[in-house]
């Protein structure tokens, strides 16, 4: 299968295609951890930046206030409405930066841009948007997982910010990480079982063996944690009577290919990308 020569941007979309990890496997990838370069950040401080390239994380940065927070909610509300509606499930809202503009707007709001430039330097695209909404006792849970080993794309150099939406806290399984587990390159992982009631299907076992204890993160809505697309991460199920959602915002550096047409995801959100290797698909119409 030629699925080594780096798409280009077509005019007309041609739609990203679902492959099985043997395909995903033909793809030679360098999964290592890329730290941070920038020397002059806009918003995290030096210790930030230093944090995040040794720990592969973030977490507890306020980006919306809290009346911007709650219309962020009431926004995600109706898009969940419509959701059910269409006879879809709270975890089934991917990519959906290029179906509702809000999305597009909140994942390429100038502050939330200013940070992801911390990371990654000037040019980036914004590729993925999933919301992982956990509805009150609905059982389902978070394995850990590495992202970077779900995704057709190398080098591994994306970032995901994670917008809660609603307050995120242990009691309605917040994400966890396992602090330096990124620097392990890519783990070894597993189908998960049936009984794991996981909302994805890769587990890594004994997660805790690949860095520090597990960190909860506790964010009030309006808040984001950042993560390296290696660091070992997943969550618990939401055993409260509140719903915990949580939108997944994930950039990577412009010089990233992605393959299987997922660089049809990808908008352009700061510098160029002079291959036109992203489709840059302008804002959806739908709200
Ligand atoms: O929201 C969660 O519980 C998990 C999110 C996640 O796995 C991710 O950001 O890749």
């Amino acid at each position: 299968m030629a699925v080594q020569t780096p798409p280009r941007a077509t005019e007309k979309p041609q739609g990203w295609k679902s492959f099985t990890y043997g395909e995903l496997d033909e793809i030679k990838r360098d999964l290592h951890f890329h730290p941070s370069p920038v020397k002059n950040p806009k918003r995290l401080t030096f210790d930030q930046i230093a944090h995040y390239n040794e720990k592969g994380y973030l977490t507890g940065i306020r980006i919306f206030a809290e009346k911007e927070a709650l219309q962020n909610r009431v926004y995600f509300d109706s898009i969940l409405e419509r959701t059910f509606a269409a006879g879809k499930d709270s975890y089934s809202i991917a990519t959906a930066h290029r179906k509702y503009r809000g999305v597009h707007e909140m994942a390429t709001h100038p502050v939330v841009l200013d940070y992801v430039s911390d990371i990654l330097g000037d040019r980036f695209v914004l590729w993925g948007t999933h919301f992982f909404c956990k509805m009150p006792g609905d059982g389902k849970a978070v394995s850990w997982h590495q992202d970077a080993s779900y995704w057709p794309m190398t080098p591994s150099k994306t970032v995901t910010l994670w917008l809660a939406i609603d307050d995120s806290d242990t009691g309605n399984g917040c994400m966890r990480v396992i602090p330096r587990s990124h620097h392990q390159g890519h783990l070894t992982w597993r189908y998960s079982e049936k009984s794991e009631n996981n909302v994805l299907d890769q587990t890594v076992d004994n997660a805790e063996q690949y860095g520090d204890p597990p960190v909860d993160f506790i964010l009030k809505a309006g808040e984001i944690s950042m993560h390296s697309d290696l660091i070992l991460h997943g969550s618990e199920p939401n055993r409260s009577d509140r719903r915990r959602c949580g939108l997944t915002m994930r950039y990577a550096a412009t010089d990233v290919r992605a393959y299987m047409g997922w660089n049809e995801k990808g908008v352009v959100c700061r510098g160029t990308d002079p291959d036109g290797h992203w489709s840059n698909y302008p804002p959806p119409e739908e709200y």
